[in-house]
């Protein structure tokens, strides 16, 4: 179970950084499958910080209008580690983690930590504005977060914390574009692509990238997509991809980092409630939380005893 005993909810309601409308009502969502209650019966105290609403220009879809939600999302993450509870930023479209990840590396960079990043997503989103096709941003956190040229009109120009792309592990990729995957295999980002799954299942992976965070005494972020999963379990998202994780593959992942005790802050994004059938989605992923921060089926150690 991750160690502190307070979450701060955050409500980012970004989707500027979609083309698909919908992810506005994401947090909403969110918390009308139950979200607060599941955690605070798990024994948490869970403070709901709300909506964050920054001030941008209705339809300003650009670098500027990301940068004012980037900087409230960063200083509320920041606000909350620094008080030590545990930042869940519900979304919102994946171009809020400019701001969480941001938040996290300041914070860590006074605790002297290394930042971790496992990103749960179909894709990359490695792309800069050169490469994406779409020029959509939700498709460039990565990108921006490790410096890549192009997205100066991001930041204010001050120093600011960069995210060392081997620190970063994509978990579950099966869509990426060709311009991505340059940089990715430059950058020498860390690839568990679905066909590693089908291969050798979540659990070998995962340990492995676990032990590595352990091992540096690092702190790991852990960006839940919502497309990371099966379009036949979570139909709600903008970019469904097929050929997802299963529920019990996303459970088990769930457990695993619960048992970790390694997480420090989570994101769960491009949550599409208009997309959704019938709240489906919305249930999975809190379900799926709830995993992440302790409910189990039975209080015992997971694995049985070898011998019969
Ligand atoms: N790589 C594509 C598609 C995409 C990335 N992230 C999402 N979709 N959600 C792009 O537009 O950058
Ligand atoms: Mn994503
Ligand atoms: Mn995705």
């Amino acid at each position: 179970m991750p160690a502190p005993s307070t979450i701060d909810l955050i409500g980012a309601p970004i989707e500027i950084g979609t083309s698909e409308p919908g992810a506005v009502m994401g947090p909403a969502a969110l918390r009308t499958a139950g979200l607060l209650r599941v955690l605070r019966d798990l024994g948490f105290t869970v403070r709901d910080q709300g909506d964050l609403d920054p001030d941008c220009t209705p339809g300003q879809r650009d670098l500027p209008a990301i940068r004012s939600w980037m900087t409230e999302i960063s200083q509320a993450v920041e606000t909350a580690l620094d008080g030590g509870s545990l930042p869940l930023v519900a979304g919102g479209d994946h171009s809020l983690s400019l701001g969480s990840i941001d938040g996290a590396l300041r914070h860590c960079g006074r605790t002297g930590q290394a930042v971790f990043v496992l990103w749960l997503d179909a894709h990359a989103d490695f792309n800069t504005l050169e490469t994406s096709p779409s020029g959509n941003v939700h498709g460039m956190p990565l990108a921006a977060l490790c410096g890549e040229p192009g997205f100066d009109d991001l930041f204010d120009g001050g120093e600011r914390p960069l995210l060392d792309p081997r620190r970063i592990h994509l978990f579950g990729l099966r869509s990426i574009d060709a311009g991505e995957r340059a940089i990715v295999t430059q950058r020498q980002v860390n690839v568990i692509d679905m066909r590693t799954i089908d291969e050798f299942g979540v659990v070998a992976p995962l340990r492995r990238i676990l032990d590595r965070v352990a091992a540096a005494n690092g702190y790991l972020h852990v960006s839940f997509d919502v497309d990371f999963l099966d379009p036949a379990i979570a139909p709600g998202v903008g970019t469904t991809v097929p050929g997802g994780a299963t529920f019990r593959e996303a459970h088990l992942i769930m457990e695993m980092l619960c048992d970790s005790g390694l997480v420090g802050s989570l994101d769960v994004v491009e949550l599409n409630p208009f997309l959704d059938e019938r709240g489906r989605s919305a249930r999975a992923l809190v379900e799926l939380v709830a995993s992440l921060f302790g409910r189990r089926i039975i209080d015992r150690p997971t694995e049985p005893p070898l011998e019969a």
